[in-house]
């Protein structure tokens, strides 16, 4: 199934002859540490300057723990493994022959939002491979396989704590540590899963997963492997510490009967999300453009300073699931001075994206999941 790639300006975005009026509150760059612990910089998306609908691949941002792992094609195999009738191995073209699907998917880092120079932490790419559960079904799931863990090519050495039963440590454990994520098998053989080998159009680039990287339409950025390497079906959850500790949010959520409860809950599927782009000026009008993703969006609203929410069109052009979606909004007549710009997007199912003070983000004690409204200021 090949889709006809919509990545022409489109919906009134980057028109000729109109001026984009500078946020005065611009996203402060990453930290030096955080680009040189990534080894890559992160090549954030600059929202200002934003002018296509798919984000091209040298646009697109990346987040990688470890170096990016110099693979080579012809000897790279993809072991499925564990609990299944035979261990198989793939190589790249064994994976290329296989029934080829397209999906139009907007990745988020899950991280995006939760620091104040990270908001560029998204794109809107064209990934192209074959489904995932053809090949794990091929492979014969045995009784008892609950758990598909996703193991990349990456890694490093990790010095673990080991805590009793009692909450007290026992000792340190050096271990050697494989980028690794997991799904129940339920959540993997989602038909929308795919075994990605492109990236609009092109070989994934080294950077982005090279050769075949894990894709999970509907999560968040860590859950979509790259580099993969093994496949492996388990009798038991998988807590390897990119699920049970470095990507937890921990959360008090109210109860029906007054109480709250204290959750630790891995990040896994994404949220409705919006952010206001930017303002531009054409002939005297003033105009607000965003992008709403995280969910299928079906209404997007902004509000001016304190006053009502007013809804935006959706560009509705591009009929997607998995896609983000473009808006604007014409301002009327907005009177000379600072103003403070929000958005808010509902998805299908109802959810509202919570504003900053709304329990789900001001009770949140982790940086992950934040899907709060964000707030831009410009100057008339
Ligand atoms: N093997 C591996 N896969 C990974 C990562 C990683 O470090 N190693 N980072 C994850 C995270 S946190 C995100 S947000 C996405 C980023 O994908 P991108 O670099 O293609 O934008 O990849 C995910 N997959
Ligand atoms: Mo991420």
């Amino acid at each position: 199934m090949a889709l006809a790639i919509p990545d022409s300006p489109l919906f009134a975005w980057a028109q000729e002859g109109e001026r984009t009026i500078p946020w005065l509150d611009q996203f402060p760059p990453p930290p030096k540490e955080i680009a040189e612990e990534m080894g890559t910089d992160m090549n954030l998306l600059d929202w200002q300057s934003l002018d296509t609908w798919i984000t091209p691949n040298r646009k697109f941002f990346r987040a990688n723990h470890y170096k990016t792992p110099a693979i080579d094609a012809k000897s790279w195999r993809l072991e499925i493994g564990g609990l299944v009738d035979k261990t198989r191995f793939y190589s790249l073209d064994e994976i290329k022959v296989l029934p080829r699907k397209d999906v139009i998917f907007a990745m988020e880092c899950s991280g995006n939002s939760g620091f104040p120079w990270f908001e560029g932490g998204v794109g809107n790419a064209r990934w192209s491979g074959t489904p995932l559960a053809p090949v794990l079904e091929k492979a014969g799931l045995k009784k008892g396989a609950i758990e598909v863990v996703f193991y990349g090519a990456d890694g490093g050495e990790e010095t673990v704590p080991y805590i009793g039963g009692g909450g007290e440590k026992v000792d340190d454990i050096k271990m050697k540590l494989e980028f690794a994520r997991s799904m129940s098998v339920t959540d993997a053989l989602d038909p929308a899963n795919l075994l990605c080998y492109e990236m609009n159009g092109e070989a994934l680039p080294p950077d982005y997963g090279f050769p075949v990287r894990l894709i999970a339409p509907g999560w968040y950025g860590v859950a979509n492997v790259k580099w993969l390497k093994r496949i492996e079906l388990r009798d038991t959850r998988f807590m390897g510490p990119f699920m049970a500790q470095r990507y937890v949010t921990i959360r008090e959520e109210p109860s029906p009967n007054g109480e709250t409860h204290w959750t630790r809950m891995s990040v896994s599927r994404s949220h409705v999300k919006s952010i206001p782009a930017k303002v531009t000026l054409k002939n005297g009008q003033y105009t607000v453009h965003g992008a709403a993703w995280g969910a299928p969006i079906t209404r997007v609203e902004v509000r001016f300073d304190r006053g009502p929410w007013t809804a935006a069109s959706i560009d509705e052009s591009q009929q997607y699931e998995f896609a983000w979606k473009f808006w604007h909004l014409d301002w009327k007549n907005p009177s000379p001075g600072e103003h403070r710009i929000t958005s808010r997007a509902t998805d299908r199912d109802g959810n509202v994206q919570p504003a900053m003070d709304d329990w789900q983000i001001a009770k949140k004690h982790t940086y992950w999941e934040s899907n709060g409204q964000i707030t831009r200021t410009v100057r008339i």
